[in-house]
C-alpha cells in the first residue's frame, strides 16, 4: 500500500498517466466503454470474457445462426474486395484462406489467426470483451497486441454492427495486420500513446480512425481501401470509393485534428500515397508529440525502455 501511495504521488507530480512498460502489464489495460450493448443478445455474452496473458485463446463453438450471419457477410464483402481493397489486403486474405480456415462456412478461430500473425509481423491477438477505452486500446498496439472481439453481430442486421465484432476484426483488421508496413504503422501509433496526455490520446485516436479504420491509399493509378471499417462494411466501402465523399491527402497534422463521425458514413477520407509513405509521415509526426521522456521498444523482451526522464 505504501508503494502504491508513493507511485500515485510520483505520477501526480510528473503528470504522466500510468502506462504499461512490458507486455504483461496489458492485463491492466482492458477498461471497456459501453459494457452492455443492448443490440447484442444474451447469448452473445457467452463469448465476452476477460482474458489474461498466458491463458489459451478460447475456442468458440459458433452456432448455426452465427455461422449463417458470417456466410452472408463474407460473401457480400468478398464480391467487392477485388475491385475495392488494396493489394496487401487481397494477398494476405488468400494466405488466410490457405492457412487459417477463412471460408464462408467457417468462422476462423482466434488461436489459429493469432499464430499466423505472430509468424508474419509479430502481432498477436488478445480477446476483448467489447470496445476498449482509446488509451487501453492504443497501449496494446504499442506491444503488437491487437484486442479482438470474438462475438458475432446480431443476426437481424447482418450488414451492420454498432460495435466491433468478429466479422469486423477478422475480415477488416486481420489481413492488414499481416503486412509489415502496416504493422509498424499501428505499433508506432501505440508507442506514441504511452504516457500521453488526454488531448494527445484524442489526436492519436483520430489518426487511428482515419487510417487503420477508414484509410484509403493510391495503387496503380486508382484508389483502394486499407482501413478495416471500410473493408468490413459493404455500404461504406462502395460509398468511400465513389465520388460522393471528399478525398484529402493524408497529412498527420491535418488528419489528427479533423472531426470524425462514428454514427454515419464519413464525409471525408484521407488518401495515403502508399503504406510506406503513411508510416514515414506518421513517424515524423510522432517524434513531435511532447512527452517528458523518450521511449524505445525492445522486441527481445516486449517491453519499453525509458530513455530519458525530466
Ligand atoms: N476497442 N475492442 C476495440 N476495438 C477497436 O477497434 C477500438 C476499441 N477502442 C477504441 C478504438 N477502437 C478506436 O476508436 C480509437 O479510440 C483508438
Ligand atoms: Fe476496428
Amino acid at each position: 500500500l505504501k508503494r502504491v501511495a508513493k507511485e500515485v504521488k510520483t505520477s501526480r507530480k510528473d503528470k504522466v498517466p500510468w502506462f504499461p512498460r512490458k507486455i504483461q502489464d496489458l492485463d491492466k489495460c482492458h477498461h471497456l466503454i459501453n459494457r452492455h450493448n443492448p443490440s447484442l443478445d444474451h447469448d452473445t455474452y457467452r463469448i465476452c470474457s476477460f482474458h489474461y496473458r498466458g491463458d489459451p485463446l478460447p475456442h468458440i463453438e459458433y452456432t448455426a445462426q452465427e455461422t449463417a450471419t458470417w456466410r452472408e457477410v463474407y460473401r457480400k464483402l468478398r464480391s467487392l474486395h477485388p475491385t475495392h481493397a488494396c493489394a496487401q489486403y487481397l494477398d494476405n486474405f488468400q494466405q488466410l484462406e490457405e492457412h487459417c480456415g477463412y471460408r464462408e462456412d467457417n468462422i476462423p478461430q482466434l488461436q489459429d489467426v493469432s499464430r499466423f500473425l505472430k509468424e508474419r509481423t509479430g502481432f498477436q491477438l488478445r480477446p476483448a470483451a467489447g470496445l476498449l477505452s482509446a488509451r487501453d486500446f492504443l497501449a496494446c498496439l504499442a506491444f503488437r497486441v491487437f484486442p479482438c472481439t470474438q462475438y458475432m453481430r446480431h443476426f437481424s442486421s447482418p450488414m451492420h454492427s454498432p460495435e466491433p465484432d468478429c466479422c469486423h476484426e477478422l475480415l477488416g483488421h486481420v489481413p492488414m495486420l499481416a503486412d509489415k508496413e502496416f504493422a509498424q504503422f499501428s505499433q508506432d501509433i501505440g508507442l506514441a500513446s504511452l504516457g500521453s496526455s488526454k488531448e494527445e490520446i484524442e489526436k492519436l485516436a483520430t489518426l487511428y480512425w482515419f487510417t487503420v479504420e477508414f484509410g484509403l491509399c493510391k495503387q496503380n493509378g486508382s484508389i483502394r481501401a486499407y482501413g478495416a471499417g471500410l473493408l468490413s462494411s459493404y455500404g461504406e466501402l462502395m460509398y468511400a470509393l465513389s465520388n460522393q465523399p471528399e478525398h484529402k491527402p493524408f497529412d498527420p497534422e491535418v488528419t489528427a485534428v479533423h472531426p470524425y463521425q462514428d454514427q454515419a458514413f464519413q464525409p471525408v477520407y484521407f488518401i495515403a500515397e502508399n503504406l510506406e509513405d503513411a508510416k514515414v509521415k506518421l513517424q515524423r509526426y510522432v517524434v513531435k508529440v511532447k512527452k517528458p521522456f523518450a521511449l524505445r521498444y525492445d522486441p527481445f523482451t516486449s517491453s519499453v525502455e525509458i530513455l530519458s526522464t525530466p
